[in-house]
């Protein structure tokens, strides 16, 4: 019996000794340690000694007992804390390791060029206002001194809304998605606050596609409206905008031009940046401007018919207008050089993330 004992007992203490896991630990314990398990088993059959026999052989039975519990014990103990490091092995962190840098976006060219203008002009007391981008034919062309059919609404290559029901036809015409700014005119001046000094940027649209034309594109639109205004204040203000924004080394120039709400009308220029102005790079013809100027815009003297559109008395108030196309404008400026207008809007982020 007493070597059965002690067998069993160098038996459970090789086993807990090679223990490697939590499993491995408790099926140990089961086997040896529990209460079916092989030293519960040995102890039953103590019953069938003598007594003499039974109190020598039971005393050796705790002692194993008590031996290969504390083996269990210090096994336990020791898969613990190795667990512990394994833990922390893998979990050490290196703090010198350089890390990942999310990636971080920036503002649409485009969104970037309306916050630049928007902030020149309101440098020289233009507010910013908002009119809108799908309007009636009354304000995108007819209150602008172009009547129902009149040939010069062509140039503005319009989306109609279908003639259905009640939503396109309104007291006010069709509705439109607005081909330029200009809607933003007789509306700003229904408002009735004087002087006006708006500047309205927002999209437009028209039937149009190519290298140099979006069907969706941004104009900003200036207006201003008080007594005594003159064309010296359109040049004074797009003098200081061009100087602002593409340098003050940039000249500017008013070409006579004809828009039927404009009253005069121009065209305005500014010198080209390639060859600064004399339309020639070494002798050869500059490729870009071929004469020295770029055309950025439209402008002119507000049409009387207009003011009295918008409900001012043309003999007491006069004012001018320009609109210009806000992706024209940038691509204008030196160092950008995109040659076609669309590769703004196809949202590839290899050419986005240039700018
Ligand atoms: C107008 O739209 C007039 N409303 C401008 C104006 C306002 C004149 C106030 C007088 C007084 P125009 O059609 O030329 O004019 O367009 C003005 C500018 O918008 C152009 O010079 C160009 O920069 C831009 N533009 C016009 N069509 C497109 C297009 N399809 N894609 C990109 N830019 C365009």
């Amino acid at each position: 019996m007493q070597d059965v004992l002690l067998q069993l007992q160098k038996e459970a203490l090789d086993v807990f000794l090679k223990v490697q896991t939590p499993e491995e630990l408790e099926a140990a314990r089961v086997e040896y340690l529990g209460r079916k398990g092989r030293l519960a088993e040995a102890m039953k059959d103590l019953a069938a000694l003598d007594v003499d026999a039974r109190r020598d052989a039971g005393k050796i039975a705790n002692d194993v007992k008590r031996t290969v519990e504390a083996s269990f014990a210090a096994t336990e103990a020791r898969i613990v804390e190795s667990a512990a490091e394994d833990r922390q092995a893998q979990e050490w962190l290196d703090v010198s390791l350089p890390g990942v840098v999310p990636a971080v976006g920036h503002l649409h060219l485009t969104t970037q060029a309306i916050d630049e203008i928007s902030d020149i002009f309101a440098h020289i007391g233009f507010v910013r206002s908002r009119h809108p981008e799908v309007d009636w034919d009354y304000y995108a062309f007819e209150s602008l001194n172009m009547p129902k059919e009149h040939p010069a609404r062509d140039e503005w290559e319009t989306f109609f809304a279908e003639d259905e029901g009640e939503i396109a036809l309104g007291e006010k015409g069709k509705i439109v998605l607005t081909p330029h700014t200009s809607n933003g005119q007789v509306r700003e001046m229904e408002k009735g606050v004087l002087p006006i000094r708006m500047i309205n940027i927002g999209k437009c649209y028209r039937r149009q596609a190519s290298a140099r034309h979006l069907p969706m594109f941004h104009q900003f639109e200036g207006l201003m409206v008080d007594t005594n205004v003159s064309v010296t204040e359109l040049k004074g203000v797009f003098d200081y905008f061009v100087k602002r924004y593409f340098g003050a080394n940039r000249e500017t120039r008013l070409r006579p031009y004809h828009f039927r709400f404009t009253e005069p009308s121009f065209e305005l220029d500014i010198s080209c940046a390639v060859c600064d102005g004399t339309g020639k790079v070494d002798g050869v013809k500059c490729k870009l401007c071929k004469g020295g100027w770029l055309e950025l815009g439209g402008a002119g003297m507000v049409h009387p018919n207009v003011l009295k559109a918008g409900g001012l008395d043309p003999d007491v108030y006069t004012g001018f207008a320009f609109g210009w196309g806000v992706e024209r404008t940038m691509m204008m400026r030196s160092g950008i050089n995109i040659d076609d207008i669309r590769t703004l809007y196809k949202n590839d982020l290899r050419f986005l993330s240039q700018f």
